[in-house]
């Protein structure tokens, strides 16, 4: 055992301040209960830590914002290479430099800045350079994504609402998508459990290139996964590197793919290259796909049109007529 271990599992000191929230350790019982853990205080700096790290959020971590209210979290499946991290190293850049426009919404914070800095800091743009990507997301041993916090206020509720972004790597989605209970890929299980808000991304460049019928292949099984377990969340398709170019007849089978059996998903095309002619460093379709996750509410459900026959409000949804 690590002897600078606190004895309490969610508690990640020294790497975090104390989980219970006591500045002076001395006073803490469950670190004190590790004695070697507390004789060896004397090394940590007077330093006060937070009990977060900014780092990605695991589990342990989601104790904060659960207190507020359940956070909104967002999916994000696609295989790999996709652009999903990309994604979201896209808009936290956008967010940074406030250049995100939204109704309504102003983006209020993150416990996770240093987990976003990680994503999206080989990713800054400058005008007249190609962007270079986030490294490929890995496994690790995990059974839950990294989660990316941000937290949006409405400025005509006042209300502050927390979301926590996916970022799972590709390889969970493919085993997931072929058996749903495949040890590989428990992650992509929480996050299509998890979830209130699920992006299917199809790769444009995937779908384009050489190996585009396995990618296609492998887009169909995805879909038909998610169609299967979304259990009627919102569900939206989203094109990653829409500068590519892709036949036709591939766009046709993607979007068949998706609203043969989730006719009411949404579609987005997205890049992190801006179009020429346009605006530099603001990429595409970018603030369009976040406008639509940061609009929709928990269990907001579609009803049916109501029936203009019938005007009492107990029955509008029709009765036993
Ligand atoms: N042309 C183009 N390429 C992109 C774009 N976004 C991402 N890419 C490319 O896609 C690669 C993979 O992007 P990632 O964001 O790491 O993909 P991912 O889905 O997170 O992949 P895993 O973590 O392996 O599951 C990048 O290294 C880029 O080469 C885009 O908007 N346009
Ligand atoms: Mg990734």
């Amino acid at each position: 055992m690590d002897m600078r271990r606190c004895t309490r599992e969610t508690c990640f000191v020294p790497d975090t301040g104390c989980g219970l929230g006591h500045t002076d350790l001395t006073k803490c019982p469950a670190w004190t209960a590790n004695e070697e853990a507390s004789s060896a205080l004397s090394e940590l700096t007077d330093e006060v830590l937070l009990p977060w790290s900014g780092s990605a959020l695991g589990l342990a971590d989601l104790g904060f914002l659960a207190g507020r209210a359940r956070p909104m979290v967002v999916g994000i499946a696609g295989s790999q290479n996709a652009g999903k991290t990309t994604l979201l190293g896209a808009w936290y850049l956008l967010l940074g430099r406030g250049a995100v426009k939204l109704p309504n919404k102003v983006f209020a914070g993150s416990y996770s800045l240093a987990g976003w800095e990680a994503v999206a800091g080989s990713l800054r743009w400058d005008p007249g350079y190609p962007a270079s990507f986030p490294p490929h997301t890995t496994s690790r041993s995990g059974r839950a994504p990294g989660l990316l916090h941000l937290s949006f206020r409405d400025e005509r509720r006042r209300r502050l609402t927390d979301y926590l972004m996916t970022d799972a790597p590709g390889e969970w989605f493919q085993k997931w998508s072929i058996n749903r209970d495949s040890p590989g890929g428990l992650g992509a299980r929480w996050v299509a459990e998890r979830a209130d808000i699920l992006l299917i991304v199809a790769d444009r460049d995937a779908l384009s290139g050489e190996g585009m019928g396995s990618a296609r292949g492998a887009f169909q099984v995805l879909a038909g996964r998610m169609a299967a377990e979304r259990k009627g969340r919102p569900v939206a398709l989203v094109w990653t590197k829409a500068d590519v170019r892709v036949s036709p007849d591939v766009e046709k089978a993607v979007r068949q793919a998706v609203f043969g059996p989730m006719p009411d998903a949404r579609e987005f095309s997205v890049s992190v290259l801006s179009r020429s002619g346009s605006e530099p460093g603001v990429g595409v379709g970018l603030i369009e796909l976040l406008d639509w996750i940061l609009s929709l509410h928990r269990g907001s459900v579609d009803l049916p049109k109501p029936s203009v026959a019938n005007s009492d409000p107990l029955f509008i949804y029709g009765g036993a007529s």
